[in-house]
């Protein structure tokens, strides 16, 4: 294979709602690009994208599959992604790598939700993006419908490059109003024949042309004197002020399509060829914001944007040059661990297929093996070069499972089994809770789970369950109480004695702290004498004063005695969670010449503190959410009132291109299996985000039946 210069690379990333053909269409690219000779199909799983057995078996993408095309002297790097959005990482790092994208619409739909998300992804990362209509010769396709649908979601920017002579069954063409030619197509091959406009599509084509030609001349000064002057430009300046309005974000071009058949493919990829940015007009950044310029004759910097365990390859990490040449047996720094590591070979990835090539330049995608320290998201670099591109960044979790090996004996195996799951989909998160006693896996959605256990299963042979994950609930307390304990304890030898009273009130933001209490029938003012606050890791806070006078305890023993009431703390005296937001004041107490010691601070200082807790009307917290839910309006009846049976307070509502965005505040207890819920609710319709809000009290229905339901476990252990 030859080496492509930077300018003559173009790195497109393949976009679309779910089953919208994008891995159809990649198979047309590289029969166009004569990289196989024959076109699989999904149904046949014999696709050069979806390559790996959980792909096939799902019939679906699941992960980010970099294929190239040489074609017209230029090397087109596509990367296939997955249109189900529980893989939205995948697509994430594909637009780290691509300079812009093709998304398709399936026309016997119209635009999908999928459609909205990636079109949103790509106008937050400033993707010019070309809109293919794909699916025209399904029975079912309507093309003024999609269309319509398209101007909805993305207002004017959708503009008419080509339509189609007729839909469904007999599709085999379309006029191209940029060539002012008909395409026709003979055969399922992508043989085509140009011929000129009949007369029945003449006047249609000619006005488009005419709004085209304008639109084109309005983006550039120049040309739009041209155009005043002439009344008509060139294909070629044509050309020229679309690509400045694309690559401005501001026109979607529109092509037809059928991949499965063929129709268009090769005119879409010479349209990329044309018009679609080179990797040098989208320079990365680093961690500090410097810009990293896209310069083959710059020092050598590779960022890793995807890993994947391959059969007979071991591990392969994905990477684009984002400056300089990299060559076969090159060696580069990690900058992380300042480890030299030697690139021993480069691969240009179609898929399955991998072509050893020995050198790449900048704005080059391919992959390489063999690595000892590399992991998605670093960059290597030349030697005395040390920048830093920025990681990408994926998106919080919307998912939580708690896993278990059937055996204990896998549980370690498990660990590595996760941690490869997340070294190949990082938006999988895995965590061991102490608190919980569980591993929590969380991501995306259950179709990414399921996909995670397969791997358990088939990759590691583990057994493994999903169970409901536990929920971090907290203790608080909700008004003054106090309680004093007498630990004692004399059998022969040295005994043990120590005395705490103690005061506790509740941390409120905003409230001071009280100043007069009454206790054990009497005014107490406390007289602070030592004062500190901490910060709890499982969040709020807890604050001591020390207001012992007159020398009742040693404050040798305040460490103990602080001792004893975190340890207690950490395990709420409700339920056994956390406690947080508690200040406590030790006020008195008593000590022993010669049998008090750290150890009997720590107890009665401990069963003081859970004496006072019971008697200050305790509450357990639970961790609150925000959710942002993006809904069809026909669904929104349906979604309310799912929403209601999850204790969810309504925060908003608002229209924003075609859907309902919804933000609801709701409690992660009422969240299990949210997404697969709002999934079946608007038939897969619909998404969501979900970020931590706050702690709150729980309603006193559910306090009942969380103390009730862990009496009953602490009986069951006994
Ligand atoms: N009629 C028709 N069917 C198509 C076309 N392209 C794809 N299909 C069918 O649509 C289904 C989905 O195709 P895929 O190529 O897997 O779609 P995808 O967008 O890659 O789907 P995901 O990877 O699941 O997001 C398959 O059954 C294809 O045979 C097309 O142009 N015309
Ligand atoms: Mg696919």
């Amino acid at each position: 294979m030859n080496t492509y210069s930077t300018k003559n690379i173009r790195n497109v990333v393949l976009l679309g709602s779910s089953k919208s053909g994008k891995t159809t269409f990649a198979e047309a690219v590289m029969y166009e690009g004569k990289v196989i000779d024959r076109r699989g199909t999904v149904e046949a799983k014999n696709t050069i994208s979806d390559n790996t057995e959980v792909e096939q078996i799902n019939q679906r993408s699941i992960y980010a599959t970099p294929l190239y095309a040489e074609f017209m002297e230029n090397k087109l790097n596509i990367v296939d992604t997955p249109g189900v959005d529980d893989f939205v990482g995948s697509v994430i790092s594909a637009f780290k790598v691509c300079d812009s994208g093709i998304m398709l619409v399936n026309a016997t739909q119209g635009v999908e939700v999928g459609t909205e998300i990636f079109g949103r992804y790509a106008e937050d990362y400033k993707k010019p993006l070309i809109l293919g209509v794909n699916q025209l010769d399904s029975d079912k396709a309507n093309w003024d419908s999609t269309l319509d649908s398209l101007h909805q979601t993305f207002g004017n920017k959708p503009v008419v490059i080509q339509f189609p002579t007729a839909v469904g069954s007999g599709f085999n063409g379309f006029i191209d109003i940029l060539k002012m030619k008909m395409f026709v197509f003979k055969d399922e091959n992508g043989t085509r024949e140009e011929k000129d406009i009949p007369d029945e599509f003449k006047s249609q084509a000619e006005s488009m042309k005419s709004a085209l030609t304008e639109m084109a001349a309005e983006n550039d000064e120049a040309l739009m004197e041209k155009f005043f002057a002439d009344g008509d430009l060139s294909e070629e300046d044509v050309n020229k002020g679309l690509r400045i309005g694309f690559m401005k974000g501001e026109i979607y071009p529109v092509f037809c399509l059928s991949g499965k058949k063929d129709i268009g493919t090769k005119r879409l990829m010479e349209f990329v060829i044309d018009i679609a940015p080179s990797p040098d007009h989208n320079p990365e950044k680093t961690v500090e914001g410097k810009e990293v310029s896209c310069d083959p004759n710059g020092p050598t910097s590779i960022f890793f944007f995807k890993t994947n365990m391959e059969q007979h390859l071991g591990e392969v990490l994905y990477f684009k040059v984002e400056s300089g040449k990299l060559s076969e047996a090159q060696d580069l720094i990690n900058p992380n661990n300042e480890s030299k590591e030697r690139i021993s070979a480069i691969y240009a990835v179609a898929g399955k297929l991998k072509t050893k090539v020995s050198e790449m330049l900048a704005g080059d995608i391919g992959c390489t093996v063999k690595l000892k320290s590399a992991k998605t998201n670093q960059t290597f670099n030349q030697s005395g070069d040390d920048d830093v591109i920025a990681p990408i960044v994926f998106p919080q979790p919307r998912y939580r499972t708690a896993i278990k090996p059937k055996e204990e004996k896998d549980n370690e195996k498990l660990g590595e089994a996760l941690a490869k799951a997340n070294a190949e989909d990082p938006t999988v998160m895995v965590e061991y809770s102490k608190e919980l006693k569980q591993t929590i896996l969380s991501g995306q959605g259950e179709l990414q789970m399921n996909i995670v256990k397969w791997h358990v299963n088939h990759d590691y042979n583990i057994e493994a369950d999903f169970l409901a994950p536990k929920i971090p609930y907290r203790e608080t307390i909700t008004r003054v109480s106090s309680a004093s304990y007498r630990h004692k304890k004399q059998s022969g030898g040295a005994g043990q004695f120590g005395e705490v009273h103690l005061l506790i009130e509740p941390i409120v933001e905003g409230v001071p702290a009280g100043t007069r209490f009454h206790v054990e029938g009497r005014d107490l003012v406390p007289t602070i004498k030592a004062h500190e606050e901490f910060q709890l890791e499982w969040g709020g806070k807890w604050e001591f004063n020390n207001c012992v006078v007159g020398g009742a305890i040693d404050a040798g023993f305040m460490p103990a005695i602080k001792k004893g009431i975190m340890q207690k703390m950490e395990e709420g005296p409700l339920t056994g969670s956390y406690a947080r937001d508690i200040r406590v004041y030790v006020y008195d107490g008593k000590m022993h010449p010669v049998d008090s010691n750290e150890i009997s601070f720590i107890l009665a200082a401990r069963n003081a503190f859970k004496e006072a807790f019971k008697g200050a009307a305790p509450k357990i917290m639970e961790p609150i959410y925000d959710l942002e839910i993006m809904v069809p309006g026909e669904c929104m009846g349906d979604v309310m009132s799912d929403l209601q049976n999850r204790r969810a307070i309504i925060e908003g509502m608002s229209s924003e291109r075609g859907f309902q965005v919804l933000k609801a505040r709701v409690p992660l207890a009422e969240l299990y299996k949210y997404s697969t819920t709002l999934s079946s609710l608007t038939s897969g319709r619909a998404t969501f985000t979900m970020k931590f809000a706050e702690y709150q009290q729980v309603p006193s229905t559910v306090q009942d039946q969380l103390l009730k339901d862990y009496e009953a476990e602490q009986s069951e252990e006994e």
